[in-house]
């Protein structure tokens, strides 16, 4: 038995365009020098828009399928401004994105019978796991669920310290230990706590060191069997997330982690600021895990639940 609760609200569309400006308006002052002066869609401009995609890192498996879309439905011959260029790539890749089996805009749902439920967050270091878990508790909070955090990320002083400012911002409590203690042991405190104060929802922060595949294979398995003596079905989710504002780089980590531990769901960060959106573009067109939610910006209400489908018609608005 499991019911929908919407957590996240959805008055967002703003803070997504403004989010993707910069994405936005380098891809499309490249479109508008790549159909510049060209009288119809002929191979040299589709050469290019191939070049741009990539470049805006879209990635090139997902370019090629673009490029295919767009080469079956406009004849060769054809004279096509910007405007209705432009227009063909947003329906070929909102199309493209639809067939994905990663279905419609989700957000994670709070079953009855999990409680708590138990969120475990994984990422190399620096693309904002403790950021983000800040904003989830936040939201979590305001729909009403009594949330606890537990700070697994144990490698680094500032680590724990971050979370305790995000735990306090948002005013849930939060489970530390000191800086070098065991993750698992962390992570078994705050079930426990958790279980004891009849939460809702549990969040660990986890370390992100760029760990080899096994290392990583091992210490996030001996933190989940950890946790199931408490819960004895935990975690219910595994939260990677990955900074867009690498690019192609969020692709690698994305490949290497879920190599690596079972991943139930992405988050892309820093899309404000950056170029490189288009890399959510290729990330929930070539992994079968759904990207829930994107990061734009560093303000507490600055996450949002991802939507292909609006997250197209802004980038190409
Ligand atoms: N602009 C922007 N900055 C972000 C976003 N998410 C996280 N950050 C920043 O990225 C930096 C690293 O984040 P942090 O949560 O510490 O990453 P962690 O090491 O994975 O826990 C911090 O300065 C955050 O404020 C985002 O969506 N947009
Ligand atoms: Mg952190």
């Amino acid at each position: 038995m499991s019911f929908f609760k919407r957590i996240f609200s959805s008055e967002k569309k703003e803070t997504l365009d403004k989010g993707l400006e910069k994405s936005k308006t380098t891809f499309f002052s490249k479109l508008s020098k790549a159909v510049a002066g060209k009288s119809k869609v002929d191979d040299a401009v589709l050469d290019n828009l191939e070049e741009i995609l990539v470049s805006s890192d879209v990635g090139v498996d997902t370019t090629l399928k673009i490029i295919t879309r767009i080469e079956s439905r406009v004849a060769a011959d054809k004279y096509l401004g910007i405007e209705e260029l432009n227009k063909i790539l947003q329906e070929e890749i909102s199309g493209l994105l639809s067939e994905t089996n990663t279905g419609e805009a989700t957000e994670f749902v709070i079953p009855k019978d999990k409680k708590p439920y138990v969120l475990m967050v994984v990422g190399v270091n620096g693309v904002g796991k403790t950021t983000t878990i800040g904003k989830l508790a936040f939201q979590f909070k305001k729909a009403g669920y009594k949330v606890v955090l537990g700070a697994g990320d144990t490698f680094r002083a500032a680590a724990i310290d971050q979370l305790q400012i995000w735990a306090d911002r948002v005013g849930v409590p939060i489970v530390r230990q000191n800086m070098g203690s065991d993750p698992a042991s962390v992570a078994f405190d705050t079930l426990q706590s958790a279980v004891a104060q009849d939460a809702d929802i549990v969040i660990i922060d986890t370390a992100g060191r760029l760990h080899n595949k096994v290392n990583l294979m091992n210490e996030l398995t001996k933190v989940k069997r950890v946790m199931q003596k408490v819960v004895s079905d935990a975690p219910h989710d595994v939260l990677l997330v990955l900074d867009g504002s690498t690019g192609q780089n969020a692709f690698e980590q994305a490949k290497q982690f879920t190599a690596a531990t079972e991943v139930t769901s992405l988050a892309v960060t820093k899309l404000d600021g950056t170029a490189k959106g288009g890399v959510v573009i290729g990330i929930s067109d070539q992994f079968k895990i759904p990207v829930k939610y994107i990061g734009v910006g560093e303000g507490i209400e600055d996450l949002q639940v991802f939507n292909k489908h609006e997250f197209v018609d802004s980038f190409f608005k």
